[in-house]
């Protein structure tokens, strides 16, 4: 009997210790107590993206439409025409003429002796001599005025004004 009381001793003591004496365990941490640091929030340091982004320069503008690829019609030939001139009495004659541009002047020689027909201001308008008889032709492809003359005979002097 007494042994059964002391073990029921014990074990309240045990008991009471085990209450009370808890109360002076020194505090173990607990391991899970240990609270999990915030995620570190990684600072963004993205340069903002400009919201106005440039144009660039070099961006074309619409391509133009692509012009007509067929070649315009040649604007309306003028039908070759012919003009004369005849060397006579050392002029010629008419020594003015107007003839669109386009036209064949051909200047035939009446006199017994050669003549030539050269611009004045040195184009190509210069005829060899051109002998009794003969005849010398130039086309005028651009509007003008020419201004010629006998290379041989200087007083000899005429105008071929041509018209567009
Ligand atoms: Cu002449």
């Amino acid at each position: 009997m007494k042994h059964a009381y002391a073990l029921f001793a014990i074990a309240a003591a045990l008991l009471l210790f085990g209450c009370i004496g808890g109360g002076y365990q020194p505090p173990v941490p607990s391991p899970t107590a240990i609270p999990s640091l915030p995620p570190i929030q990684t600072p963004s340091f993205q340069t903002p993206t400009p919201v106005h982004t440039q144009t660039p320069a070099g961006t074309p503008a619409a391509t133009p439409a692509q012009s007509a690829t067929t070649t315009p019609a040649p604007t309306a030939t003028p039908a070759a025409q012919a003009a004369s001139i005849e060397i006579h009495g050392f002029a010629f004659n008419p020594n003015s003429l107007t003839v669109p541009v386009g036209t064949t002047v051909t200047w035939t020689n009446r006199d017994s002796v050669p003549h030539t027909i050269t611009s004045d201001s040195g184009g190509t308008l210069a005829s060899p001599s051109v002998p009794s008889g003969q005849a010398f032709s130039y086309t005028f492809t651009q509007p003008g005025t020419y201004a010629y003359h006998c290379s041989i005979h200087t007083t000899m002097h005429g105008t071929v004004t041509v018209t567009p």
